[in-house]
């Protein structure tokens, strides 16, 4: 309690008025449901002030709570077409927002008038023993929509009903995972981690790269698909760095032309339809042999990469499973040379999730790396890849990282080496886990890894896919009146409801060679996702119509 009961009292009738004179400017539109799912709030951008007004509440109660840590706050949509917009919250190590809070992001999101968002406010004071006389740290940033401005400015308002007590920086525009790690450095009170700025991520990604690259570069051209996002920027900016041993090529960085951003490219048009961004094709950039492109998504914190077959032209993915495979073999390779011994012996692993292709899965667990699987969801991956030494962890879609955990880095840095090759072993190590975004998947760092790890492997893209052939499968999205009756459990390889439709499902598998299927509800969009993989095309194609069939037909029972 404060020693000044009457002026405590002021100082809160006081914060309490500046909400509800910004919650009457931003008022919340009716009808509207909002739902703080896998990657926070995220729909039309004209739905979306009101909710950024609540979410800077939300983010300043977080920082209170953990004592003035710094929270981040992301204003972006990723992949989703350039209307739409989103907001999510980051907590202080980097990661996602405790999925405990999420709910209590929904609730406030949700409160109809100025009267129960203060309610909702002051029971959630309460209930989280918020001490509003804490103070206040908060990061934020936006990516490249034309709504960013405004949102930007309904989250200001938020930040600015508690007056002097919240200290926020605004990192301006840029990628989400650099966000992420701008909320991670500056939490990083031993300053080790790197600067806390756009500045200080690119100082130290091009310097983690140098050490990599040595004597290896120039590296052959690379062409990048930036999804006319805000990778562009990020891309630029790294250039400056390390452009001399690495040509890049940026493609698709028209950030400010209306009605761009992710259309007709980007990693989710590339993994979706199987095929090359037509600004891609159509201008030839891949068609000298060997040569690689990858594309990022709207935020930059997906990425995947491809090539065309160097006899018959064809396009070739390689995807978040083909990176999580390449990475962790190489990994595993580094820690045997690094020869560290009895209880220092690194332990890599893989986290996937039900989308990672069968044919991977296979790779991995047939050459002994232990691979996890977990619910689809970045902040799923994360927490089991933070089980392992060095924990490599990709959805199929190319969200992913690599983590080093505090003990594997502190082995590194006090292992004193037997030889050359296990010396450069160690620094390899740690060079790489200075290149690699520790707190998120990330576009650039990601494309820098894989370009080191092919560098030092002396391969092409060729060599790379080399060491497994996908199976052949098939994505359906599915819309249902009501996707709630589908609970999938076994990280999501299983349902559990509609009772009976897994065994049907079962069923279905079991006709088909190599079958396996998997019904999920999504968690970004109102429909219900069913995968289907096969020995052949046919085959996958023909599972996957009888498994959304039958999630047809049980719905209308229902
Ligand atoms: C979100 C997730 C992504 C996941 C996707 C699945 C984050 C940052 N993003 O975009 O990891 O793959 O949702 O979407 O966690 P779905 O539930 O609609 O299939
Ligand atoms: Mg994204």
């Amino acid at each position: 309690m404060s020693a000044e009961p009457g002026k405590a009292a002021h100082e809160h009738a006081v914060l309490l008025n500046a909400i509800a004179d910004g919650a009457n400017e931003y008022p919340k539109p009716e009808h509207v449901n909002y739902t703080y799912g896998t990657a926070g709030f995220r729909t039309l951008a004209t739905k979306l002030p009101s909710v950024l007004f609540r979410v800077a509440l939300l983010a300043v109660l977080r920082s209170k709570r953990l004592e003035g840590a710094t929270i981040g706050v992301m204003v972006t949509a990723s992949h989703n077409p350039e209307p739409d917009n989103g907001v999510k919250l980051v907590d202080p190590s980097g990661e996602m927002l405790d999925p405990n809070w999420e709910n209590h992001a929904t609730a406030l999101a949700n409160c109809p008038t100025t009267e129960s968002l203060i309610s909702t406010f002051t029971t959630l004071v309460t209930h989280l023993r918020v001490d509003l006389h804490q103070p206040a740290s908060i990061v934020y940033a936006r990516d490249t929509r034309p709504s960013g401005p405004d949102l930007i400015q309904a989250l200001e308002a938020g930040f600015k009903a508690f007056g002097a007590s919240v200290k926020i920086v605004d990192v301006g525009v840029t990628t989400t995972p650099i966000l992420h790690y701008v909320v991670k450095a500056t939490n990083d009170k031993s300053g080790s981690y790197g600067k806390p700025t756009v500045e200080g991520y690119m100082e130290k990604t091009a310097t983690a790269f140098k050490t990599l690259i040595g004597s290896k570069g120039p590296l052959a051209p690379l062409y990048v698909d930036c999804a006319n996002g805000v990778g562009a920027n990020a891309l630029t900016e790294i250039t400056k760095h390390i452009g001399d041993i690495i040509p890049i090529h940026p493609i698709n960085t028209a950030t400010t032309t209306p009605g761009a951003l992710n259309s007709q490219c980007g990693a989710d048009f590339v993994k979706t339809k199987q095929a090359l961004p037509p600004s891609v094709q159509s201008a030839g950039y891949l068609s000298k042999p060997g040569t690689r492109g990858c594309s990022y998504d709207g935020d930059a914190d997906r990425i995947v990469y491809y090539y065309l077959h160097e006899t018959k032209g064809t396009f070739r993915l390689l995807d978040g499973d083909k990176i999580a495979v390449m990475v962790a073999m190489f990994f595993g390779d580094l820690v045997a040379k690094a020869k560290l011994e009895g209880d220092n012996k690194l332990k890599v692993g893989v986290v996937q999730t039900a989308y990672a292709n069968g044919s991977s899965t296979k790779y991995l667990t047939s050459r002994n790396i232990p691979v996890t699987c977990v619910s689809t969801g970045v902040k799923h991956l994360h927490h089991a890849a933070q089980r392992y030494d060095i924990g490599v962890y990709f959805e199929a879609n190319g969200h992913g990282t690599v983590l080093f955990s505090p003990q594997a880095l502190q082995t590194l840095r006090d292992a004193q080496p037997t030889s050359p090759d296990s010396a450069n072993a160690i620094k390899h190590l740690l060079a790489f886990s200075d290149l690699i975004n520790q707190a998120v998947g990330d576009a650039v760092s990601d494309m820098l890894l894989v370009e080191a790890v092919l560098a030092h492997k002396g391969w092409r893209a060729s060599d790379w896919d080399a060491g497994y052939e996908d199976l052949p499968n098939r994505l359906v999205k599915v819309e249902v009146p009501d996707r709630s009756i589908f609970v999938a459990t076994d990280a999501e390889r299983k349902l559990v409801h509609p009772v009976g439709l897994q065994a049907e499902i079962d069923k279905a598998m079991a006709k088909v060679e190599m079958g396996r299927s998997f019904v999920r509800p999504s968690g970004t969009e109102d429909c219900v996702r069913v995968y289907a993989e096969a020995n052949s095309q046919v085959e996958a194609e023909t599972l996957a119509k009888t498994v959304v069939d039958l999630v047809e037909q049980s719905s209308q029972m229902s």
